[in-house]
């Protein structure tokens, strides 16, 4: 972990190897949210009422208690709602204009990225601000907060499920294999604002070593990934990436 004295030459370097890349790659998780307002998974804020996410967003769950799940969903919905794109999304929408080669790959369903202009993005875990018909298969936005009715249905009549991946359930068709091309080909790799345990989305950091990419994270812990990276800043996303690019 760098501190003190050579933290500076680090942050100098690492700004540098960003600044000279014309292909950058950024994997970001609910951390990147935080400073926005909304509560991270593992985070304090994370719990609802006595659940833990893995516990709601899984497809046993949704079939066992729809209602529930759907609450749980509803209210995250409702904390997203209100909530706008911190500084750390705004750094990155600037970063992307300066690359000929940009991909951000996010495990976050908020839609904060979007909000705040993301263009070329791999929403791995999908998005909370849609809706998929477990009947017929339908997709459609749908950014009502609250809810009218819970559930909320299809107009076959089928019963609708956020727009999400659940654990258990593969990523969307083809998208790991886009966000590993985007990896390889990249100079930089910026890992900002997540514990990196939920897979395959993890993998992506020791992939990347695994292809000689320069890995710069940033969080405000440590990462099972803190030692492998080139470089680790522990620092508030919205305040360091604004630095750095
Ligand atoms: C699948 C959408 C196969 C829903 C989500 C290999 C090893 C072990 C387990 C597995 C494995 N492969 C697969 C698994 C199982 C599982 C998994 O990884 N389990 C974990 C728990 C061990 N993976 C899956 O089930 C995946 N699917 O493998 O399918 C398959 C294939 C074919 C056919 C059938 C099946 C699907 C995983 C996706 C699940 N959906 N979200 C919803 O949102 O409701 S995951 C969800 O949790 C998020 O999307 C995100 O990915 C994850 C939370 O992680 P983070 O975003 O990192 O958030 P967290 O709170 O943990 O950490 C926040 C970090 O930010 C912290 O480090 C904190 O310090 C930092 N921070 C806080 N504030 C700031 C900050 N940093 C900077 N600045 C700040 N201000
Ligand atoms: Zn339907």
């Amino acid at each position: 972990m760098t501190t003190g004295a050579d933290a500076m030459s680090s942050l100098e370097q690492a700004r540098d190897s960003i600044a000279r890349a014309h292909s950058v790659a950024v994997l970001t998780g609910a951390g990147v949210s935080a400073e926005s307002g909304i509560p991270t998974f593992r985070g304090a804020g994370g719990l609802w009422k006595t659940f833990r996410a893995e516990d709601l967003a899984t497809p046993e769950a949704f079939a066992r208690d729809p209602r529930l799940v759907w609450e749980w969903y509803d209210w995250r919905r409702g904390i997203i709602a209100k909530a706008a794109p911190n500084p750390a999304h705004h750094a990155l929408v600037q970063l992307e204009k300066t690359k000929r080669e940009f991909t951000l790959v996010t495990q976050n369903v908020d839609g904060l990225h979007d909000l705040a202009g993301s263009g070329r993005m791999l929403k791995l875990h999908g998005d909370i601000w849609r809706m998929r018909c477990t009947e017929c298969g339908a997709n459609w936005p749908d950014r009502r907060t609250p809810l009218p009715k819970l559930p909320p249905h299809c107009g076959c009549g089928g019963m609708a499920r956020p727009g999400v991946v659940w654990f258990g359930e593969p990523l969307p068709e083809g998208m790991m294999q886009e966000a590993e091309h985007a990896v390889s080909s990249a100079q930089v790799f910026l890992v900002v604002g997540t514990s990196a345990v939920v897979y395959p989305a993890a993998g992506l950091v020791p992939y990347a070593k695994r292809n000689g990419v320069t890995v710069v994270e940033i969080n405000l812990e440590v990462t099972p990934f803190s030692e492998m990276v080139d470089f680790a800043f522990s620092a508030p996303a919205g305040e360091l990436l604004p630095q750095l690019v």
